[in-house]
């Protein structure tokens, strides 16, 4: 919506057509774009010498100002992401026994699948559990009930393999833990003698928070297991189209609302 400061009989800008729309493509996952509204004199919506790629041109003829705008968005996509806490080179194997590695989201999400990275000797069952954490006096820790177990698990004899478990699509609600963090972790069972790759953290805490558990209690450890944790952000999977709410879409701050399955404003 155009004001003028000294308004003229005629708003000849409405009738132009180049306040009607205006294209341009974003991507990115979890993090910031950054992208700048310039209002241009006159019919100008061409980018200046200084301008970036990201940035929006709005003509408005001197003298006028813009009061507000509305921004439309459509196709809004949030297809599936891996997240790899710790992609750095591994250095040791952790015997397994009970061990969770934690993962950090930046918006709610679906758990589809992890990947751990083994080394099993004496093929045997483990159990996988998906938990939330807590806070331990400022200290993230897995809970002392785990949200979804996925038991059973046969892990055959490989050398340094990724090995993935099915989680179902399982809801991941960042209001319900603490700083946005989940962890996945095994419970070797039987006789089973394998490995989870791990990296030494340098410094602490490392990209994540490992703890083991023994007799119930949990105690945190100076490293981080191989992970990989494949989310999608749709209730459908795989996820394609995403309403603005699902993926804790804002601008400026402010959330962007909801208009249908993909299209926000
Ligand atoms: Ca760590």
């Amino acid at each position: 919506m155009l004001s003028a400061q000294n308004p003229p009989p005629l708003l000849f800008m409405h009738s132009s057509g180049h306040l009607n729309t205006f294209t341009k493509t974003y991507t990115g996952s979890g993090g910031q774009l950054t992208a700048l509204l310039y209002i241009t004199n006159n019919y100008n919506d061409a980018p200046n010498a200084t301008s970036t790629d990201d940035d929006i041109y709005i003509p408005c003829p001197n003298g006028w100002k813009i009061v507000w705008a509305n921004l439309t968005l459509s196709n809004i996509n949030a297809p599936n992401v891996t997240i790899e806490p710790n992609a750095s080179k591994e250095n040791f194997d952790l015997p397994l026994g009970f061990y969770a590695m934690s993962f950090k989201l930046t918006c709610n999400a679906y758990l589809d699948n992890v990947s751990v990275k083994l080394t099993v000797v004496n093929d045997d069952y483990a159990n996988f559990y998906l938990y939330k954490a807590i806070n331990s006096s400022g200290v993230l820790k897995p809970s002392d009930s785990y949200q979804k177990r996925v038991g059973n698990v046969f892990l055959p004899n490989d050398t340094d393999y990724w090995f993935d478990v099915d989680f179902g699509h399982e809801p991941l609600n960042i209001s319900d833990t603490f700083d946005n963090t989940f962890f996945i972790a095994i419970e070797g069972t039987g006789d089973l003698i394998g490995r989870w790759k791990v990296i030494i953290d340098d410094p602490e805490p490392g990209a994540g928070y490992v703890y083991r558990k023994v007799d119930g209690v949990w105690s945190i450890q100076n490293y981080d297991c191989k992970l990989r944790v494949n989310v999608s952000a749709g209730e459908k999977s795989p996820a394609e189209s995403a309403s603005p709410s699902e993926i804790g879409l804002t601008i400026n701050g402010s959330r962007v609302s909801d208009i249908s399955k993909g299209k926000g404003k």
